[in-house]
């Protein structure tokens, strides 16, 4: 399943953008390094169109896995921004969503005690790599040991082999430039892994606004735009996009209010747009989230079950089939592929099938984002 993180400064309203998205009750407290999940299932108008055709007894979206962590408590020192728990389980995303507090209020402060959005763009970012170079210091300090110890052949050729992708590591990282920048080697890929380096990561920068009517928000959001557009600058690889302008708090209260299928009707969006937004934050957050890690979604249709898939954009059809089921790619046979909008037009698989669009799709069949898969299988 993807994996998001929300991260970000203290009071910065990550709690708060958790419990609007997934529904879980919203928990401002806990102990640094508590790490609080749910689930956001993934809009999907096909699902409902499907399930309206199909008439299941189960339908199911996709999902995504959110992770809120409870960080440090308390006025901010460099270096502490994460607890080492907190690493620990950014390590396993795919995704940091990243808040950054616009909104002013008085009973709620700042950990820094200034709202500067540029300034707390920079502060995380430099943490980051702050938290990357001491893990790959650390790494290279123990391989060198190790290669004291001596010792030859291919254990010593892997020790060099993941020295040297540290190495250059640790330099883009002294320049401010991402551990994705770093062009490794498949091997090198493999063995960093773990490490789950955090500039390594996609991450996509989430604007918490109040009013942004007000000339102060506004202001702030074009600081923090600038600051994106100088980190891209300084290097493409932090590739961090246009910030998403949410308002968690108004969408934690309206959620709490009409309920979460009623977010985008038309007096939630009248709420929104008081405040200067177009809407609700969900389907915007996972569209972004999908796009930046290069997923798609494929569709399964039948009496039984409607449901949504997700894989990544270039995937073969046996291991599409094995996100379903291991036994579905061990004993792949054929796909029948239709895309979603020849079934809609033609109204029936039976009718597809007479216009030639249900195909038959074998191993080397790159799935497409809405398509319809029955899998053929046998074990
Ligand atoms: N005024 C205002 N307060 C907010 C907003 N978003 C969150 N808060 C408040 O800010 C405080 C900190 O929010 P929380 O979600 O716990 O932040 P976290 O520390 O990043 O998890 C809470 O009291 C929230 O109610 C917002 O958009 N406007
Ligand atoms: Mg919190």
């Amino acid at each position: 399943m993807t994996e998001v993180g929300i991260v970000g400064l203290p009071q910065s309203g990550k709690s708060t953008l958790m419990a609007a998205l997934t529904g879980a009750p919203l928990s401002l407290t806990g102990a640094p390094g508590e790490a609080h999940r749910g689930i956001i299932p993934v809009p999907d108008p096909r699902v409902d169109q499907l399930s309206e055709i199909y008439k299941p007894k189960k339908t199911t979206h996709a999902t995504i896995q959110v992770t809120d962590l409870v960080g440090a408590h308390g006025p901010l020192k460099k270096g502490e921004l994460f607890t080492p728990a907190q690493i620990g389980h950014l390590r396993d995303m795919d995704l940091l969503v990243l808040v950054i507090r616009l909104f002013s209020s008085d009973v709620v402060p700042h950990p820094l005690n200034r709202i500067d959005p540029g300034e707390d763009l920079n502060l995380f970012l430099g943490e980051c790599q702050l938290a990357d170079l001491i893990l790959a210091e650390k790494r290279i300090e123990r391989i060198d040991a190790e290669m004291r110890k001596g010792g030859a052949g291919k254990k010593r050729e892997d020790l060099e082999h993941e020295k040297d992708g540290l190495l250059a590591i640790k330099e883009a990282l002294e320049a401010e430039h991402p551990v994705r920048e770093v062009e490794l080697t498949p091997q090198q890929k493999q063995m960093y892994k773990g490490f789950g380096f955090l500039s390594g990561k996609k991450i996509l920068p989430v604007a918490n606004t109040g009013d942004l009517n007000s000339q102060t928000e506004t202001d702030r959001l074009h600081h923090l735009k600038d600051q994106i557009a100088v980190w891209n600058r300084k290097c493409a690889a932090w590739d961090l996009g246009d910030p998403l302008l949410v308002n968690a708090r108004l969408e934690y209260e309206l959620r709490e209010m009409v309920g979460p299928d009623q977010l985008e009707s038309p007096e939630a969006l009248d709420y929104f747009r008081e405040v200067g937004l177009e809407g609700s934050s969900q389907s915007r957050i996972v569209e972004r989230a999908y796009a930046s890690l290069g997923l798609i979604s494929f569709l399964t249709a039948g009496e039984d079950e409607v449901r949504a898939w997700t894989i990544p954009q270039a995937c073969h059809a046996p291991q599409a089939a094995g996100v379903i089921h291991s036994d579905l790619e061990k004993g792949f046979i054929r796909a029948e592929v239709m895309a979603y909008q020849d079934f809609i037009s033609a109204g029936s698989q039976a009718e597809c099938r007479k216009q030639g669009t249900l195909r038959l799709e074998g191993k080397d069949y790159l799935v497409k984002d809405g398509d319809i898969l029955n899998i053929r299988f046998s074990v």
